[in-house]
Parts: C-alpha cells; sequence; structure tokens
C-alpha cells in the first residue's frame, strides 16, 4: 500500500524539482532565522523594519522571477511561490513586505520600465539596499482603482503629480514609489510613475492603530504638486492593464502565501490536540477535534495543488487572469476559516500571541481583502461565467 503523509497528502513534494525544493528549503531556513525569532515583539510593537530588506536581499529573496542581470534570482513563478508561503508561514506581513517589493515595484520596472529605469533601480531594490512601494489605492477608489483621482499634468520636459494614495504597504520607508495617476498628456489614461523619496512635495505618513498585518508598515503617499522629468515615466504601458499585470504576479504569490499561514494554524491546532487533555483523553482523540483537522488538511491540499498548477501555467506563459483569482480568493478565504478554527481549538490559550493562531488570523483578515477583495475576485470569475459584469 502507498505510504500516506499526513502533512503533504498529495505528495506535493515529488512534484518540485531539485532547485524548487532546494531554493524552498533556503527561504524556510530564513524565515526560521530570522523572521520568526522577532515576529512575536514586531507585531506587539507594531516594529518597522526597513533593515529586513537588506537580509531578504542578501538571502535571495527579493526578485526571485527577475533575470540575473538585473540582480534577480532568474528562478520560476514556483519557487516565488514555494517562497511565499515559507515566509507567511511566519506572519503575512512579512510575505507583504516581499511580495510588494518583487511583484509590484521589482516587475513593473523590468516589465514596463526602460533599459536606464531597470539599470538604476532593479539592483539596489534585488539587494533590499532599495525600498519599494505600489500605489494604487486612493482613499475613494479601493476596489475601482479607475475611480482614481491622482492626476499627472504635462509641463516642460516632465509631468506634475498630484494627489493620495491610502494603505501604500511600505510606504513610509520607501525610497521608490511606483505610482499610478491618469495623466492629461495621455488622453486621460492610467500612466505609472516611479518617484524618488525626498522630491518636494512628496510625504508618506504612517497609519498608526492597524489591528492585523502590524509587522508591516503601512503609509499614505501624498503627492502635491510632485515634479518630475520625462525619465519618471514608465513607456512601456497604458491604462489599467499595467498595475494589473503587477497585481496578477502579487495574487499569485498570495495563493501560495495563505497556504504557508493556514498550514502553521493547521499544525499548530493538531499539536495542541496531541498535548492538552479533558475529560480524561486528549482532545484529538474527539471527533468533533478530528473533523477540524481533516477539514483543514483536505483545503490546504487541495489549495496548495490549485496553486502549483497555475504556477506551472504562468512558467508556460498560459496562466489566464481568472485562474489567478480563483487560487487567490478560495485560498485566502479557506486561510481565514483555518485560522478561525485554530483560533478556536486552542481555547483560551488561542487568544494569546504566545501560540501564533491570533495573529495569522488576524493578519489574514487583510490578506482576504488586499489585492481585490474576496468578493470582488467572486465578481471577476462571475463574469467570466456569465459575460456580465455586476461591478456597477
Ligand atoms: P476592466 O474593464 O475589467 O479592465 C480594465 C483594463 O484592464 C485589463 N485587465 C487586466 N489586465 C491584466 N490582468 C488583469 N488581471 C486584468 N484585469 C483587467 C482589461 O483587459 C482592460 O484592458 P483594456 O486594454 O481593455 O483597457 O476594469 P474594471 O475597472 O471594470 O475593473 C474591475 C475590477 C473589479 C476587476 C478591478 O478593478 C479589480 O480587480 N479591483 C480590485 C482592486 C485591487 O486589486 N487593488 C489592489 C491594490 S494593490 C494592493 O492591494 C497591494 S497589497 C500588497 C501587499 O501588501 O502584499
Ligand atoms: P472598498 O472597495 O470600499 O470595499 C468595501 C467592501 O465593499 C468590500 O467588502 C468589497 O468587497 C465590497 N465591494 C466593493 N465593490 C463592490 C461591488 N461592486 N459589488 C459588491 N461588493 C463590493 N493598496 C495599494 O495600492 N498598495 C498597497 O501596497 C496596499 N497595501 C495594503 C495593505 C493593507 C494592510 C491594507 C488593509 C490594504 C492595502 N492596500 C494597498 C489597499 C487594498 O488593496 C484595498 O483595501 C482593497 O483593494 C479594497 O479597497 P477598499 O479598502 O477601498 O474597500
Amino acid at each position: 500500500l502507498a505510504q500516506f503523509d499526513w502533512a503533504d497528502a498529495f505528495r506535493l513534494e515529488d512534484q518540485l524539482s531539485e532547485e524548487e525544493r532546494m531554493l524552498r528549503d533556503a527561504a524556510r531556513a530564513f524565515a526560521a532565522a530570522e523572521l520568526a525569532p522577532i515576529v512575536r515583539d514586531a507585531y506587539a510593537e507594531e516594529t518597522e523594519n526597513p533593515g529586513l530588506f537588506r537580509k531578504m536581499g542578501d538571502a535571495g529573496l527579493l526578485g526571485i522571477t527577475i533575470p540575473e542581470e538585473y540582480g534577480g534570482l532568474g528562478s520560476s513563478y514556483v519557487t516565488y511561490g514555494l517562497v511565499a508561503r515559507e515566509i507567511e508561514r511566519v506572519d503575512s506581513g512579512y510575505r507583504s513586505m516581499m511580495s510588494v517589493q518583487s511583484s509590484l515595484v521589482m516587475y513593473p520596472i523590468h516589465a514596463y520600465g526602460s533599459e536606464d529605469q531597470r539599470k538604476k533601480y532593479l539592483p539596489g531594490l534585488s539587494a533590499g539596499t532599495l525600498i519599494g512601494c505600489f500605489g494604487l489605492t486612493e482613499p475613494d477608489a479601493g476596489s475601482d482603482p479607475a475611480g482614481m483621482k491622482t492626476r499627472a499634468v504635462k509641463t516642460d520636459g516632465g509631468y506634475r503629480i498630484s494627489g493620495s494614495k491610502m494603505w501604500i504597504s511600505n510606504a513610509p520607508f520607501a525610497d521608490v514609489f511606483v505610482v499610478w495617476a491618469k495623466s492629461d498628456a495621455h488622453e486621460g489614461k492610467i500612466r505609472g510613475f516611479v518617484l524618488d523619496k525626498g522630491m518636494p512635495g512628496l510625504s508618506a505618513p504612517k497609519i498608526v492603530g492597524k489591528q492585523s498585518l502590524r509587522a508591516s508598515t503601512t503609509g499614505e503617499i501624498v503627492m502635491d504638486g510632485v515634479e518630475v522629468g520625462e525619465d519618471a515615466l514608465l513607456p512601456n504601458v497604458q491604462g489599467l492593464k499595467g498595475p494589473f499585470g503587477c497585481l496578477n504576479r502579487a495574487r499569485y504569490g498570495i495563493g501560495w502565501g495563505v497556504m504557508g499561514a493556514a498550514e502553521a494554524c493547521w499544525h499548530a491546532a493538531r499539536s495542541y490536540g496531541l498535548d492538552r487533555k479533558q475529560f480524561g483523553k486528549p482532545l484529538a482523540q474527539t471527533q468533533l477535534f478530528q473533523k477540524k483537522l481533516a477539514d483543514m488538511q483536505t483545503e490546504i491540499s487541495f489549495g496548495l495543488q490549485g496553486c502549483l498548477r497555475v504556477g506551472r501555467l504562468m512558467d508556460e506563459g498560459r496562466a489566464a487572469p481568472e485562474m489567478i483569482s480563483l487560487i487567490k480568493r478560495n485560498n485566502c478565504g479557506k486561510a481565514l476559516e483555518i485560522a478561525r478554527m485554530a483560533r478556536d481549538m486552542h481555547g483560551g490559550n488561542g487568544i494569546s500571541e504566545e501560540y501564533h493562531v491570533i495573529r495569522h488570523m488576524m493578519n489574514l483578515e487583510t490578506v482576504n481583502t488586499y489585492e481585490g477583495t474576496h468578493d470582488v475576485h467572486a465578481l471577476i470569475l462571475g463574469r467570466a461565467q456569465t459575460g456580465l459584469q455586476a461591478f456597477f
């Protein structure tokens, strides 16, 4: 009879290449050595940790899919996903820091930027000596980014950019700002601009009081007539497909990442249930407890297979955005349910920072919302099935 590995029900391990396993293991070792020991305090204190980018860069975790000539790793989307899973196993906020830098800052500069922009920014971003952020969301334009108010007005030799962005990961300590604005010189179409820290009129106040994703720093971006040259424009894309092209990559990484957080909660609940006795026997020996463990194992096993399939298709250039919506939506929703279940299975201890599950649960509320909410991805999938858009 074939052996069953409870922690790897469908033998995901066998479906990975030697290189993928090696890079995954390196990310796991990094997460255990550098992230796990600091996460409790970082979350409790809402610590800003820009120095972590340098460490991630040294470990080769930034720009995994970016070619080596620009300082990236030149590896596959499957590797990128496996790494996201390992980092998010510790905390969604750390995965956020990494995925914004890789998918939302390095990717657009590489895919839509000029050769000068690539050379100027990518090596520093991949080393973590430069920190990037991505400004799409605004106070009045979240799920509907087409409603953005930020404007770029043509000047002699460049543009003047005015507007504000809200809920921007990494912004308060970012050096490089990829921002999206409607440009009057391009018939009001959305264009991408790369801004540098310190430009007059540019500021990024921190958002305080978050009860979720506290290990990641979030801010606003305020652009009060920021003057940039023509060289700040990302020349090779226009329209919403620019930011969405980046979001496809980041959403895909989140599909994997949240499975890491879910696995952490599942494994913690299993261990807790084996150790903790009530009514004279381990909790894990009760039917209800085992049903919950079986539900967790089932959702995670299917979720990971979905990610691997989409990752392979991405590496072949055959992944449709709707496939990414499907794994982002379902895996976030399931991970959130699993974290809530794990919190419950820990009883009173489940609300303590010492057991980590409530931190994952709180984080996953954000992850279920950002990069397209659970319901917005349902509408994307609904539109693809019916041909009818139900957004407005
Ligand atoms: P729609 O008419 O659907 O499309 C407009 C244009 O965009 C193109 N497009 C895509 N291109 C590539 N990939 C995709 N996934 C694309 N989706 C759409 C489309 O082909 C069209 O192109 P063209 O050339 O014909 O103009 O646009 P809509 O305005 O109706 O959009 C509706 C909707 C709801 C799908 C969309 O706006 C949406 O996805 N909203 C969610 C917003 C969102 O995800 N924001 C994320 C902000 S960034 C973030 O959260 C980072 S957190 C990171 C972290 O910390 O980890
Ligand atoms: P809204 O769009 O106002 O949605 C509110 C509710 O209404 C949701 O339940 C939504 O599903 C629902 N809803 C909206 N439209 C419809 C509809 N047509 N039909 C049915 N229901 C609908 N953005 C960036 O650009 N860069 C970042 O780095 C970034 N980082 C973030 C970090 C954190 C910690 C957080 C919380 C957010 C971040 N975001 C970032 C913003 C994020 O992408 C948005 O919060 C998200 O897209 C939702 O937008 P909103 O908050 O304006 O909610």
